[in-house]
């Protein structure tokens, strides 16, 4: 007897030649791509790992049966975690570490600044870089740039065993918490962020949907409000129509400055552009933004009235 799919891998979501993504995080609802070829499937040590050809969205990248990136939208979340918190720091960010991302999206961005000196990935499943490196050669493109180094390793160790302030800026783009990723949205773990950010410096984390997961959203601002006691805890959103609802968003966590104590200098406002939008690196034949600006990026702190009553209280500036 042919052994039952496991809930959420990809062999439940694939029927007839079509994926449907199901979830219990959207329970009721599924998007449906059109498949044109099964170009990968495997099973990890942590997860189901499997890349298919759509007909409407390019190559997709689905982990346990959830979508975390397609060739045609990627670009949209890539870009706005990267750049919102590199254009929001006060000072360009020279160190700077991923974890998760082993897609490379995120290191392709951050790979167009030169005032970079050190990018290090920490991603627990090297079947996910692997993979992205074959079937999605212009988002894996990050992972051909000098400054990258790749962990791979369990990324909330690599950041507790880091030395105190060592990041200008902490990118967390995981899949959702459901999986191996749960543990990257509980306390301890942004616990260990704040102390390895430096003074003034961002952490951004991937932050769900507010049509889907207002509640979770609020749960992890207020609990990063505690944390980040003297910075700012801020939601940004981007639109990507591959992802549940065609929203995602980031909370961008700024660290209280060192010079900041109590009744100082008011905190970091991550709304305000303050560096150059990045350019083109044609050394690795990446080009122009296809999604981030400073106009966008103010934008995106702007919540609809029912995101904004959701979260009050929840967030610095409101
Ligand atoms: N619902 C899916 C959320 C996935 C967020 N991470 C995507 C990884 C892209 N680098």
């Amino acid at each position: 007897m042919a052994s039952k799919p496991s809930p959420g891998s990809a062999e439940q979501a694939i029927n007839d030649g079509w994926y449907t993504e199901l979830s219990p995080m959207w329970p009721g609802q599924g998007l449906s791509l059109k498949i044109k070829e099964i170009l990968y499937r495997g099973k990890s040590d942590f997860q189901d790992v499997c890349v298919f050809e759509s007909e409407s969205m390019g190559t997709v990248l689905l982990l346990d049966g959830v979508i975390q990136a397609t060739d045609r939208d990627e670009f949209s979340y890539q870009e706005m975690i990267a750049h919102i918190p590199m254009c929001a720091l006060e000072r360009p960010a020279k160190k700077v570490l991923v974890v998760g991302g082993g897609d490379g999206g995120v290191l392709r961005e951050l790979a167009r600044y030169p005032e970079v000196a050190e990018i290090h990935m920490a991603e627990i499943d090297k079947m996910v870089p692997e993979v992205s490196k074959k079937y999605f050669p212009e988002m894996a493109v990050g992972f051909t740039d000098p400054r990258v180094t790749l962990h791979i390793c369990d990324g909330i160790k690599y950041v507790e065993d880091s030395d105190e302030g060592a990041y200008d800026l902490i990118i967390v783009d995981s899949s959702d918490p459901v999986g191996p990723a749960e543990v990257l949205f509980e306390k301890p773990f942004f616990e260990a962020l704040h102390r390895a950010v430096a003074p003034g410096g961002i952490v951004c984390t991937q932050a769900e949907s507010l049509w889907l997961h207002l509640d979770i959203i609020k749960a992890l601002a207020s609990m990063c409000k505690e944390v980040f006691v003297g910075g700012s805890v801020s939601y940004a959103t981007t639109t990507i129509p591959t992802y549940p609802s065609g929203q995602i968003g980031m909370l961008v966590c700024a660290k209280a400055r060192a010079e900041q104590g109590e009744g100082g200098t008011a905190p970091l406002d991550p709304r305000i552009p303050r560096q150059a939008e990045p350019g083109p690196l044609p050394k690795l034949g990446v080009a122009e933004l296809q999604y981030y600006s400073h106009e966008v990026h103010a934008a995106a702190f702007v919540l609809p009235v029912f995101a904004k009553k959701g979260l009050q209280g929840c967030l610095t500036f409101q």
